[in-house]
């Protein structure tokens, strides 16, 4: 059986960066809901996610979306980050949300768009450079809805020189994370549909650029802890972007739709040792109709829950079983750990980090919600596009 201190120790090395666009207003194309207390500027997303950090202890960082987090001083903002206690983390750069991109953005046919586009994704490194980010994150909306609408080979090379070009922008430290998507808002074809794609490219490129899984972005069934151990394996897995999904790329918090899933997928980790290995465990979440600061800190817990249980598979006797052919028993392991309740430990876990065992009462005790609402009654709420 594994150890206990071991398993706390793998507990406590877990870091979950929180994005900064999960404490605004978010939703679907239908109705985004306006909740009170939401923060106005990044500054206080900042807020929020060290809010976050501070009832968990497990998440340190923030992640950035430009424009949305658009200030004059970066590193204004990061020093206030530091000061209360998280630091920036990976700024995800935004090519899809401008009237030029109607046809793509690095991808698109017009040399002069696909410029602008580059530009932006320069202007990000250069934020990164300041804020001492060492993550950034690229995803592309460019794709197609009609077949012959553009030469999808031609769309792979325009997507290489770009990228190639962004690579070589990076400083020493300083990674790409290339995240696919296999359908939305292109309904045809996606330049970058998958992750065999991303890491085809990531692999043309060099060691700094690694693949990012977004676990909503695949067709139903897919077999994401598959993808996760083949990554592994080939030193190209840099991070995640969890959420839960019953249908598409839902966004709903990570581990709400299939904990299974979630802990299939940590379990893939543990097996490779990589949980404290640089690979960024981020949320890329909307939360509608929760309430934003609780729903991110129970995502928090979810992801923290399935590391726990994965922590807990009997590793020595799960590859006995395995090499026996023992096709039950080596399930057996496995659903043994997936069932232990490691709400205790966790609970313990805290407490003995000097943290409230239950991370969601501490912060209804703690008159944050309160003091935001009404400090926030005024002024324009951030959110998709702000
Ligand atoms: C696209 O669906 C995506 O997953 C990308 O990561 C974007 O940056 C993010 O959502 C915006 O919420
Ligand atoms: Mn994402």
């Amino acid at each position: 059986m594994p150890n206990l201190a071991d398993v706390k120790a793998g507990l406590r090395s877990l870091e979950i960066e929180t994005p900064s666009w999960a404490y605004g207003n978010s939703g679907t194309r239908f109705k985004v809901f306006p909740q009170p207390g939401v923060p106005r500027n990044p500054y206080e997303k900042i807020s929020d996610a060290a809010q976050v950090h501070r009832h968990t202890g497990s998440a340190p960082s923030v992640a950035l979306h430009i424009p949305w987090d658009r200030v004059d001083d970066y590193s204004e903002l990061a020093a206030y980050a530091k000061d209360l206690g998280v630091r920036i983390g990976a700024i995800n750069s935004n090519v899809f949300q401008d009237n030029d991109y109607r046809l793509g953005s690095v991808t698109n046919p017009d040399p002069k768009i696909r410029q602008k586009a580059l530009n932006h994704l320069l202007e990000c490194v250069d934020i990164m450079d300041v804020t001492g980010s060492r993550d950034l994150k690229l995803w592309f909306s460019d794709g197609l809805n009609y077949p012959g609408q553009d030469d999808l080979r031609d769309r792979q090379d325009r997507l290489a020189e770009a990228l190639h070009a962004v690579y070589e922008r990076l400083g020493d430290g300083q990674r790409m994370l290339l995240e696919y998507k296999l359908f939305e808002p292109a309904f045809y074809a996606t330049d970058i549909p998958d992750w065999g794609t991303s890491y085809a490219h990531c692999v043309e490129l060099g060691p700094k650029a690694t693949v990012c899984i977004d676990t909503g972005h695949h067709a139903p069934g897919t077999n994401i802890e598959f993808i996760v151990a083949f990554l592994l394996r080939a030193g190209k897995l840099g991070a995640f972007d969890f959420n839960s999904r019953f249908y598409a790329d839902d966004d709903l918090m990570v581990g709400s739709a299939d904990p299974f899933q979630l802990f299939r997928i940590m379990n893939e980790i543990v097996r490779a040792d990589a949980l404290a290995s640089g690979i960024a465990f981020m949320l890329d979440q909307c939360h509608n109709i929760e309430p934003k600061i609780p729903a991110v800190i129970r995502s928090v817990m979810n992801v923290q829950e399935a590391t726990a249980k994965a922590l807990l598979v009997d590793r020595d006797a799960l590859r006995a079983a395995q090499q026996a052919g023992d096709v039950l028993g080596a399930n057996a392991v496995l659903m043994d750990a997936y069932n232990t309740d490691v709400r205790p430990l966790l609970a313990e876990l805290r407490a003995e980090s000097g943290l409230h065992p239950d991370p969601l009462a501490a912060y209804r005790a703690s008159g944050y919600f309160e003091r935001i609402v009404t400090e926030r009654a005024e002024g324009q709420q951030a959110g998709w596009g702000a």
